[in-house]
């Protein structure tokens, strides 16, 4: 018989209702008919998250995707059989538009406030499905760029809410030759006599490998070495009898995280394919699905963290140590709030990419500018932060934070792919640079910077100004004062440092709305958190 003290594990409630930080955004945000629509969908979402679908990804904990290469006849099949939590949140996605809603038109603008509030709040409890749903949308979006029957037919199912009809697309780009650097691809397209396109190569990674269709880069055969003799083409990957066209699947990648999204790596041998748009040009081509799916990185990037922060602050108020309640111990409540004060930077400035993208989406040719360095720059922030966030945040559940059956790893285990996924941070940094090349775009850093801040006169909130402004200047004032070709070596902090200048300011900015509309003083205490920790190093 062992003695009577047991731990209480952490649990948690509405992920929407316990979240005033979104609440308050999407209230200053959306108009209020829209934002009361909403709200009734993110607390079904919230329940969903933080009750049902938390409890079966505890209960899943130690499934994976299953691959079968050969069937017990001899044949090859490449079934890959996925977790019920995955079927499961295919018909959620289908159903609640996790995809669909960020382009239907009645919402115009706030329609990616809608579709990415949601995938805040469900995403995490979706054992990363996010995955294949970014792509999805990223290659739904892009597609809605060609005037093309045959891909607007494709496009129809990526954006559908029926889940007997929505597909999902993959994106497959990663060659062994070349992961970051895409112009090392290695895979052809030969046209035959016919006109049809064939793809024949590797690709070395490939997420969430059951998706219906992927968009893929080649090199028409004839055309010129690096990235600017590269297309993009559609390939369906099955054909009606479910059987793979022209493809097949090596292995699933053993990843650190993500276990439950299966990664392949694949050989495309005369895998028919359709061009999308013109035989070159491909990574321009395929930019519209970057821009998707780092914003969506950046959506699970704040939830994952935010998840982590949950637990760890429901942790507190179950376990007494010395005592005590952790939740009544003034140093583990402050390393509380500085992650608290993480997660709220993060979704500040990712909530701000979103809008800017759905206004671009909608004519605004200022906001389509912004998005262009804002995107990298939010992606490569909150990706650094979601590890450190979701990193102590379990080290606030002390042991039981590293101890596997308690679910806790898993959150950092995922959270460190996402400085990875879609471009590293240093990939990332030097993307910003480029964008900040363009005629224009530092001047629309410091209008972005000084347009929040000047929103923000309440006395309590100088501090989060004043470190704002000086961590702005600092970094724009060094990309000023370096030549173009010696910015190498500083990339990464000046990104890092931007980052972190910009997610004061919108919470500052925030701040003062709420206090002016009698909302919660939670984004003031973000803001001043980290106005006293600039260090964008969390
Ligand atoms: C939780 C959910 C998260 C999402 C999960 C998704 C899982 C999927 C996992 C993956 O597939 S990860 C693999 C993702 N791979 C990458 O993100 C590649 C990272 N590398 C880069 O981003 C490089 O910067 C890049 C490949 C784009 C560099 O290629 P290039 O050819 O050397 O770039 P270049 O010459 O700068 O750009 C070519 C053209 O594309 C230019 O246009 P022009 O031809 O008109 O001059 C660029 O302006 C344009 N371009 C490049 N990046 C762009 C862009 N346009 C808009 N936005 C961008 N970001």
């Amino acid at each position: 018989m062992t003695g009577g003290f047991l731990q209480d594990p952490p649990r948690l409630g509405n992920t929407y209702q316990d979240d005033p930080l979104l609440a308050d955004l999407l209230a200053r945000e959306l108009p209020a008919t829209v934002a009361a629509e909403l709200d009734g969908e993110l607390r079904t979402l919230g329940e969903l998250a933080g009750g049902p679908l938390y409890a079966q990804s505890l209960r899943e904990r130690t499934l994976e995707p299953v691959h079968t290469a050969w069937d017990a006849w001899g044949r090859r099949i490449d079934h890959i059989e996925v977790t019920p939590l995955w079927r499961e949140a295919q018909r959620l996605a289908a159903v609640h538009g996790l995809v669909a809603a960020g382009h239907e038109p009645r919402l115009g603008a706030d329609a990616r406030t809608w579709q990415f509030a949601a995938a805040y709040v469900l995403g995490p409890s979706l054992d990363l499905y996010t995955c294949p749903l970014a792509m999805t949308d990223g290659a739904a979006t892009t597609l809605r760029d060609h005037d093309d029957p045959t891909l607007a037919a494709y496009r129809a199912r990526l954006v559908s809410r029926d889940p007997a009809q929505m597909w999902t697309s993959g994106q497959w780009m990663t060659e062994r030759t070349g992961g970051s650097d895409v112009g090392g691809t290695e895979t052809v397209a030969r046209r035959a006599d016919d006109g049809r396109w064939r793809l024949s190569g590797t690709k070395w990674f490939t997420s969430a490998t059951t998706a219906e269709m992927a968009l893929a880069l080649a090199r028409p055969e004839g055309n010129p070495a690096g990235s600017g003799g590269l297309a993009l083409f559609l390939v369906e990957t099955r054909d009606d009898e479910g059987r793979l066209r022209g493809i097949s699947i090596n292995r699933l990648k053993d990843t650190l995280g993500t276990r439950k999204v299966p990664t392949a790596e694949l050989t495309l041998d005369d895998a028919p394919a359709l061009l999308v748009g013109e035989a070159r040009g491909g990574v321009r081509a395929i930019a519209p699905m970057l821009t998707i799916t780092r914003t969506w990185n950046a959506v699970c990037a704040a939830g994952l963290a935010r998840r982590g922060v949950m637990l760890a602050r429901d942790y507190a108020g179950r376990r007494r140590a010395f005592g005590a309640l952790l939740a009544d111990k003034p140093l583990h409540v402050d390393t509380l709030a500085g992650l608290d004060a993480e997660v709220g930077g993060m979704l500040a400035l990712t909530m701000r990419v979103v809008r800017q993208l759905g206004a671009a989406e909608h004519g605004d040719g200022a906001a389509a500018a912004r998005l262009r360095w804002l995107t990298p720059l939010a992606k490569l922030t909150t990706g650094k932060q979601a590890v450190a966030v979701t990193s102590e945040a379990i080290e606030a559940c002390g042991g039981a934070g590293y101890v596997e059956d308690t679910g806790l790893p898993r959150l950092v285990a995922d959270a460190q792919v996402l400085p990875i996924w879609e471009g590293t941070t240093d990939v990332l940094s030097l993307d910003l640079l480029r964008a900040l090349a363009a005629p224009g775009a530092v001047a629309s850093v410091r209008a972005e910077l000084a347009e929040s801040l000047a929103t923000v006169t309440a006395p309590g909130l100088t501090a989060a100004v004043e470190a704002a402004r000086a961590l702005g200047e600092r970094a724009l004032g060094w990309l000023e004062a370096t030549a173009a070709a010696e910015r190498e070596a500083g990339a990464r902090r000046f990104a890092l440092a931007l980052g972190r200048a910009l997610q004061l300011a919108h919470l500052a900015a925030l701040a003062q709305w709420c206090g002016d509309h009698g909302r919660s003083d939670h984004a003031a205490a973000c803001a001043l958190r980290l106005a006293g920790h600039p260090c964008p190093h969390p």
